[in-house]
């Protein structure tokens, strides 16, 4: 996709397919600037072209999707947007190897099309969805969300999809249910990693009923107006914004509704370093690091100074109540 200014600084897209990205963060900064009191159609111009300097505009090679605005309380992060290219390049998806530049070298093979997610266990319409059916569920929001990596380094990432919690109304969770473990794909023949034996496949995750519901607990089928790439969960992953990176399991093919708390991969494959909360806690360390400090992505310059990591990432007014009386520190 070809992208110009013109002298009043307004983005136009030379094809039809303009994604709401440009749109969107020029809007995002231009709000900013009003903030700041700068003002006149120069500011227009400055966003466009910080908008295309900072590589926020998307290439515009999947497709597109309209999110509307968020309805959810706390889903949009003020912080500047990580970059389209860093969040594309930088990744976890051990089915693709190891290395953060594996899955976006490898994931391109997987097929995706078509695809379903089985709903299975303690839940009145238990069943195969289709994604085209699971898209159509619910209108399509925006959100933009921190997320931070167990590792030590986080993003800020606008999502689209809808709260996980249209989904579980719709199919009925029996009162029994008290968890909901998550599946994800794992196809030795497309996926190079799900050949070795570095985690016990398939990527399984699990919520707390409340927290599956929690509206800030995303089903995304998109991120920066457009369908997820592969590298990044394509066709729909979960973002659980308040827990360190892994919790957010991509490429979903199951959701299973049980009884006791599920087995999760990482916690079977450590349970001392990965408990099954896993929420951000600069005051809980993992065994063999702090997590105080975080790095964010698009910020390790020279000069570049660490951030302080905040509880639940920074989402405690929202997600604080869950947790209530509970020893964190136990509850890891
Ligand atoms: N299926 C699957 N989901 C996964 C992972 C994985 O290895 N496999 N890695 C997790 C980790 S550790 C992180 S930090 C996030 C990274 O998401 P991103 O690459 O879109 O930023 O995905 C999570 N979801
Ligand atoms: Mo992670």
């Amino acid at each position: 996709m070809l992208i110009k200014s013109d002298s009043q600084g307004f983005i136009h897209a030379a094809s039809s397919e303009i994604t709401s990205l440009s749109a969107y963060q020029s809007r995002r900064d231009l709000i900013r600037l009003m903030a700041s009191g700068v003002a006149g159609v120069a500011m227009a111009g400055w966003a466009s072209r910080e908008a295309l300097a900072q590589g926020w505009v998307s290439p515009g090679q999947n497709a597109p999707l309209k999110p509307s605005k968020t309805s959810v309380p706390g889903a949009v992060s003020m912080e500047k947007v990580t970059t389209y290219k860093d969040a594309t390049t930088y990744n976890n998806f051990y089915e693709f190897g190891t290395d953060k530049s594996d899955p976006a070298q490898h994931a391109q093979s997987m097929p995706i099309s078509p695809w379903s997610v089985e709903i299975e266990g303690l839940v009145k319409k238990p069943g195969r969805y289709a994604l085209e059916d699971l898209l159509k569920l619910s209108a399509q929001e925006e959100r933009i969300y921190r997320l931070r990596c167990v590792e030590g380094w986080s993003m800020v990432i606008p999502w689209v999809g809808y709260s996980l919690s249209e989904l579980i109304r719709k199919v009925e969770p029996l009162g029994s249910a008290k968890y909901v473990e998550f599946v994800t794909m794992a196809d030795p023949k497309t996926m190079p990693g799900v050949r070795s034996n570095v985690l016990d496949w398939p990527y399984v995750e699990g919520l707390r009923m409340d927290e599956a519901l929690h509206p800030l607990t995303l089903l995304a089928f998109g991120m920066y107006g457009e369908a997820l790439p592969k590298q990044n969960g394509a066709p729909l992953r979960l973002v659980v914004p308040w827990k360190y990176g892994f919790k957010s399991g991509k490429s979903l093919v199951k959701i299973r509704f049980t009884e006791s708390q599920p087995k999760t991969a990482w916690g079977r494959a450590a349970p001392s370093e990965y408990g099954f909360y896993s929420n951000v806690n600069p005051l809980v360390d993992h065994p063999r690091w702090s997590q105080a400090t975080e790095r964010r992505i698009g910020e390790d310059g020279l000069f570049a100074r660490k951030r302080k990591t905040l509880l639940f990432n920074g989402y405690e007014a929202q997600v604080g109540q869950m947790y209530a009386g509970m020893d964190l520190k136990k509850f890891f």
